[in-house]
């Protein structure tokens, strides 16, 4: 099984990434963030609770995400992969997750982080904000605050996966397909050596 963390900062190209990763290698996609805006969506008591707390750019408590990434892996035991997308988002995040795919005799395979300078995160989610009805990328302030929780709780999961030797950085500004094919690269290089 074949298990990749897509990792950067909100903006940084993420979610437009997995998508065609996914199409090429046939990975379940699972975004976590996608899976809360399911939830707002529904209006369950979870998404109430969630709702409140990505209007104003914070992380949403570890407990509910690491439930969500638990119950999809469990409904899904004859994936090829997956592709984590947003998600770990805090060290504690890491290890649950490490912990889960132990328990599936499975482990993060690589991770790839794509790199995109903090003007051009805000100039993307404010074009994103104009285009879709994301609340959280409407209001310059609160995408600097996602920013700023990026910067105190997630960028110390890069280096988690630094100790393992997993994370490869990659440049996140320029065309999508030049990034996608640089990742690709990096996919292709760590199937190859698996083979
Ligand atoms: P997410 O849904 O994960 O969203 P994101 O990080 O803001 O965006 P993403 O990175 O996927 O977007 P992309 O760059 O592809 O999180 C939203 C919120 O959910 C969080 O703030 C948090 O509250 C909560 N949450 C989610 N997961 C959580 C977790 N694990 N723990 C706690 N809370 C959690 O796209 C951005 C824009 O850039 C797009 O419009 C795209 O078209 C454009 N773009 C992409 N690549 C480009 C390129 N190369 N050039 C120009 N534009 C590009």
């Amino acid at each position: 099984m074949f298990n990749l963390i897509l990792f950067g900062a909100p903006g940084v190209g993420k979610g437009t990434q997995a998508k065609k990763l996914v199409e090429k290698y046939g990975w379940i996609h699972l975004s976590t963030g996608d899976l809360l805006r399911e939830e707002i969506k529904h209006k369950t008591p979870l998404g109430l609770e969630a709702d409140t707390i990505m209007k104003k750019g914070q992380l949403v408590p570890d407990e509910i995400v690491i439930g969500m990434i638990g119950s999809a892996l469990d409904a899904n035991p004859h994936a090829k992969g997956f592709l984590f997308d947003g998600f770990p988002r805090t060290v504690a995040q890491a290890e649950a997750l490490d912990k889960l795919l132990t328990l599936k005799k499975s482990a993060i395979s690589l991770v790839l982080a794509l790199d995109v300078a903090e003007e051009e995160l805000v100039r993307r989610l404010l074009l994103r904000g104009q285009e879709s009805n994301r609340p959280d990328d409407k209001d310059e302030t609160v995408i600097r605050a996602r920013i700023r929780e990026y910067e105190n709780k997630t960028a110390p999961v890069a280096k988690y996966y630094a100790g393992q030797g997993k994370i490869t950085h990659v440049p996140g500004e320029g065309s999508i397909e030049d990034i996608f094919d640089a990742l690709s690269a990096h996919v292709n290089g760590k199937i190859g050596q698996a083979a």
